[in-house]
């Protein structure tokens, strides 16, 4: 295998297939056991929820033996952990949200629990803290005054980011996006709207974002785009690969399962960067899926294999793309390059801008006639990758 860093959460493998509609049709896995399994077939780290490792409502002695359990697995197989998160939708207390429910009572019990969860992840060592608002959201409008949940759920992960940066751990907030499923609409639906939100903090400088493939595509977004959007913001900061297709449940299908040339298209990105240059993402490649409840533990580990297969034959495919001379020249001949170039001319005034008689006096007819190339060039993209 590559030498990609790849990363599981916990509840990945170890969902045991309970759905809507029907009860579990595997075992629960020992989180520690998950953990070794990941090592042996080549995966670089790990991460859960606190819910994963010990229950809720755990005494202090069973929650630390369920922390130093997967923490002595960590360190005999090498697996890294490298992000930490606070289930914050499983317990009924939680059904109208944690730092967005109308009772103060259940937002005061669901902050302390997602910080004793910081101080965990500091504790293991992770560099992301990610949140992912699953029940924060409403069946009804009415259901809430939309004004407070906004600046509840903002005074929440200000004091999560304030409580890091007091305590010094070197940790930073990954918010994950999710349009519906749980709640009928979910807070923070989409990257833009997160983004919004994190520039209206205090301490937002440490609070960026955690995409999920099918969580953009559920709302018919475009999850590169999403991705490209948050990197341009500087807020990239951990991303959850998955398979969807389109607007439907959030089907959490191995990584290329899905959309396939997305995926192709993601997987240019995270390795290749941006054509002209830019920020790139150096953050773990960390796969947020489910086994389908079709599948028995040989299949949970058979599925886990099939993300990092598929996204190794992905990046090999799309380095060959982007290596292709004959893509290079399309791309050129595309304007790709040219895009990269600022519009205005540097310090040039809007005076000389608006005086510069070439500018309106290209031929507009000529110029509409262009021919971009662009369904050459992304049949070059299916010839590398299907071809
Ligand atoms: C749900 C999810 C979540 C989050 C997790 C934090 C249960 O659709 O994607 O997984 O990813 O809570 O990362
Ligand atoms: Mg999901
Ligand atoms: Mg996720």
């Amino acid at each position: 295998m590559s030498d990609i860093k790849y990363s599981f959460g916990l509840w990945t493998v170890g969902w045991p297939a309970n759905d809507p509609f029907g009860t579990a049709t595997r075992p629960e896995l020992d989180p520690a056991e998950s953990v070794r399994k990941l090592a042996d077939l080549g995966a670089w780290g790990f991460t859960y929820h606190d819910n994963d490792v010990f229950p809720f409502g755990a005494s202090e002695a069973d929650r630390q033996a369920g922390i130093d359990s997967v923490k002595k697995a960590a360190q005999e197989s090498g697996l890294v952990c490298e992000m930490v998160t606070t289930n914050t939708f499983s317990h009924p207390i939680f059904k109208d949200g944690a730092f967005t429910s109308n009772s103060r009572d259940v937002r005061r019990f669901g902050l302390k629990k997602v910080l004793r969860s910081v101080d965990n992840a500091a504790e293991m060592g992770a560099s992301t803290f990610v949140m992912w608002g699953g029940r924060e959201g409403t069946e009804y409008d009415n259901s809430k005054d939309l004004h407070s949940a906004h600046a509840r759920y903002a005074e929440g992960i200000d004091t999560v980011a304030a409580y890091i940066k007091a305590k010094g751990y070197d940790l930073r907030i990954g918010l994950e996006p999710k349009p519906n499923e749980p709640r009928g609409d979910i807070f923070l639906p989409t990257i833009g709207h997160a983004i919004a939100l994190i520039n209206t903090l205090d301490n937002g400088d440490i609070v960026g974002l955690n995409p999920e493939t099918g969580h953009e595509q559920m709302a018919g977004l475009n999850y590169t785009h999403g991705l490209a959007l948050a990197l341009y913001c500087g807020k990239l900061f951990h991303i959850d690969l998955n398979g969807q297709h389109g607007p439907r449940y959030d089907q959490d299908l191995v990584f290329g399962h899905g959309d396939l040339l997305s995926a192709f298209f993601t997987v240019d990105l995270l390795e290749n960067g941006f054509p002209n240059g830019g920020p790139r993402y150096e953050g773990p490649r960390h796969f947020d899926y489910k086994p389908s409840r079709t599948e028995y533990l040989d299949g949970v580990w058979e599925s886990a294999k099939a993300n990092m297969a598929t996204y190794d034959m992905l990046a090999a495919k799309a380095k060959a793309y982007r290596e292709d001379p004959e893509v290079q020249a399309a791309f050129q001949h595309a304007g790709i390059f040219e895009l990269g170039e600022s519009t205005l001319g540097a310090g040039e005034s809007f005076d000389a801008f608006l005086a510069d008689e070439s500018v309106d006096g290209i031929d507009v007819d000529a110029t509409a006639e262009r021919d971009y190339g662009l369904v050459k060039l992304h049949q070059l993209a299916l010839k590398h990758l299907i071809g």
